[in-house]
């Protein structure tokens, strides 16, 4: 297993692992990085007053305007000379969220990728097949260098061209199908319609992310490729993906805590929350050098779990996200998550899993939901009735009455990275 001492470390040595490491990562910060000596010298606050890992919540927060206000490199801590690589995320407004990496912090994010395989339960002797976008996006670099490092051999399919992934998948005899969770989705369609079962595929591990999916989600891709999906978490600000991911249990995905510091905060408040508590996620890097980000406000909304987990690490566990704070809508007043609407809908068994979120506003707000029927009854049901079922069930669990198009199988344009579930058509918004 991949530094396994790592993965297996007891909760006393990851805390005062930690501790060494943040007295170390907050001085970094505070002499190299002037946004972060103001952050602290605007409340008096010194590297010093770090003794205990409570001080933690001493620090300001760091939040992604923070990287905006200082694009493109402003909020380095070491000279240019000494980065090696960027990404950059795009973002809506225009301006994109830029990360940096010394040789050392490739490094690091390596090993966390590798670790992220190891714990996923994929072995040297596996064969990737990494559909991630490489470039800019830090999906395909990301899960590319940790296979290297695993000492897998890897078939960098990247995304798109679905019969030619069917074809490497065949012929490479890929065992590892590294994609989002939307696109594996999508492989299971483009399979049937080319011919291919399953059962002619050596696949055995799907590592999916990048984006929130359901627990039914996870069970259709499982039943139909014959597979274990196993989900993944991360984000450029903080490398990239490898932050966090499941082990053999899936039981919540496991941070690497002896890089990362998490801490659950009110999104309202920024207080911290005690464990148990639905939160916005916050990280601290410990070791980055390139970029040190403390405190670093995801926008993730989540439950941490502190107890040990059944397979023997100590690791604490983000159980499944939840959605992000700022993904949000406001339908007429009612706060409204894309995923409490994606949990309905698969819980309705005539219903496929591509669905679409619309709002549009005609003196009030009005939520459309295009959703998909199976295949199996598609033509062979009361629409209106099914129709009637759906808008039903969201009024019961959201107090909001949506609009519901059914649609024909396979109508809605499918994704080959993240896919796009929400279009608001509202004006001003
Ligand atoms: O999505 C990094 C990544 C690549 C993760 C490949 C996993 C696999 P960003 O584009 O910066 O980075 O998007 C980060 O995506 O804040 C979450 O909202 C969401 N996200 C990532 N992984 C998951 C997951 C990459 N497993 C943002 N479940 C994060 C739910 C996820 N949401």
């Amino acid at each position: 297993m991949f530094q396994e001492d790592i993965q297996f470390m007891s909760k006393e040595d990851i805390e005062s692992l930690q501790l060494d490491r943040i007295k170390k990562q907050v001085k970094h910060a505070y002499d190299n990085v002037p946004m972060y000596r103001k952050k602290f010298d605007e409340i008096g606050l010194k590297p010093e007053d770090i003794k205990e890992l409570s001080d933690v919540s001493k620090i300001p927060f760091t939040v992604k305007n923070d990287l905006r206000d200082h694009y493109p490199y402003g909020v380095l801590a070491v000279p240019l000379e000494q980065i090696n690589r960027i990404h950059a995320s795009s973002g809506t407004t225009g301006i994109p969220t830029v990360v940096s990496y010394t040789p050392q912090d490739l490094n690091t994010w390596s090993d966390l990728m590798a670790r992220c395989y190891s714990c996923a339960g994929v072995e040297p002797d596996d064969i990737v097949q990494n559909a991630y976008g490489y470039g800019l996006f830090t999906g395909g670099l990301g899960f590319h260098m940790g296979a290297e490092r695993l000492g897998t051999m890897i078939v960098p399919t990247a995304t798109g061209n679905t019969q030619r992934q069917i074809k490497m998948m065949k012929d490479m005899r890929t065992t590892v199908l590294c994609c989002t969770p939307s696109y594996a989705i999508y492989l299971i369609e483009a399979l049937k319609k080319a011919g291919v079962s399953p059962d002619e595929l050596n696949l055995k591990i799907g590592m999916h992310g990048a984006e929130p999916w359901s627990e039914e989600a996870r069970h259709h891709i499982e039943n139909k490729l014959g597979i274990k999906a196993q989900d993944l978490y991360g984000m450029s600000e903080l490398y990239g993906p490898g932050v966090a991911v499941e082990c053999s249990e899936q039981n919540g995905l496991h941070i690497w805590a002896d890089e990362f510091l998490v801490e659950t905060i009110d999104p309202d408040t920024g207080e911290v929350l005690p464990p148990g508590k639905k939160g916005e996620i916050v990280f601290t890097m410990l070791t980055r050098e390139a970029m040190p980000l403390l405190r670093y406000r995801t926008r993730d909304l989540a439950v941490i779990n502190w107890e040990k987990c059944e397979c023997g690490r100590s690791h604490p566990r983000i159980m499944r996200i939840k959605g992000r704070s700022d993904d949000m809508l406001i339908v007429g007043g009612v706060n409204v998550f894309p995923s409490q609407i994606e949990d309905i809908l698969v819980g309705i068994e005539e219903l496929g899993e591509q669905f679409q979120i619309i709002l549009e506003h005609e003196k009030l707000d009005i939520l459309y939901v295009q959703v998909e029927v199976k295949e199996e009854y598609w033509g062979k049901l009361d629409n209106d009735q099914l129709a009637k079922k759906v808008s039903d069930a969201l009024q019961a669990s959201l107090t909001l009455r949506a609009r519901i198009e059914l649609l024909a199988p396979e109508s809605l344009p499918r994704s080959e990275g993240k896919a796009k579930r929400v279009i608001d058509r509202r004006k001003g918004i």
